[in-house]
């Protein structure tokens, strides 16, 4: 099994990116934003509890993440592989997935961090909300305080791994097919 992480902030790419990763490469795409956004759109209590936390740009509480991920994972054993995209978002839950994974005799095998220029996420995330309707694009501030959130919490999680010897940056500036190049050439190395 190879699984690999695929890191950045907001509006880096990391969704856009691992979509096709996993498809290219046949690992299975694990995004704890979507199941996140999935439980929202069917209303469930667990969606009801994060709507107004993801709305207002701030982190999940690290164990529905947590359990969301291993639920995903021990469903799909026959995987050759998983791309985790937007989590471990944590140092807490990136030492829970080691733990998952050690209980498999995985491991994260790389993590791809996409670095983007600050007003280019900006613009990105304001240019998605006139499509995707995401309350969490919808406004300057709110994206500003994801980007706040992601620096605060988050960037730590990417020195966890380059202690590791895991960390491979990837500039994720410029056109979604050679940023999509970068990251492949990267997983090539592993597969
Ligand atoms: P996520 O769903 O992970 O969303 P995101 O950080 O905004 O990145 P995303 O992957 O969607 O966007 P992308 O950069 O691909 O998280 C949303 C929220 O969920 C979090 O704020 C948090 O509240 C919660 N959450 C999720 N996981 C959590 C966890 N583990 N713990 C706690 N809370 C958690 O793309 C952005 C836009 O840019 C798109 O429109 C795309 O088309 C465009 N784009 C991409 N690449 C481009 C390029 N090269 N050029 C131009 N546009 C590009």
């Amino acid at each position: 099994m190879v699984n690999f992480l695929v890191f950045g902030p907001p509006g880096s790419g990391k969704g856009t990116q691992s979509v096709q990763l996993a498809e290219r490469f046949n690992l299975v795409h694990l995004s704890t934003g979507d199941m996140l956004r999935d439980e929202i759109g069917a209303a469930t209590d667990l969606g009801e509890r994060v709507k107004s936390i993801m709305a207002a740009g701030e982190l999940v509480p690290d164990d529905i993440v947590i359990a969301m991920i291993a639920s995903r994972i021990d469903s799909r054993g026959d995987a050759a592989g998983f791309i985790f995209d937007g989590f471990p978002r944590t140092c807490d839950q990136a030492m829970a997935l080691d733990r998952m994974l050690a209980d498999r005799s995985a491991l994260i095998n790389l993590m791809l961090v996409l670095e983007v220029e600050h007003e280019e996420l900006v613009r990105r995330l304001l240019s998605r909300a006139e499509v995707s309707g995401r309350a969490d694009d919808a406004n300057r501030e709110v994206i500003e305080r994801r980007i706040e959130v992601y620096m605060e919490k988050t960037e730590p999680v990417a020195q966890y791994y380059r202690k590791l010897k895991k960390y491979r940056a990837i500039n994720g500036m410029g056109d979604i097919s050679d940023i999509f190049e970068r990251l492949s050439v990267a997983v090539k190395e592993f597969i």
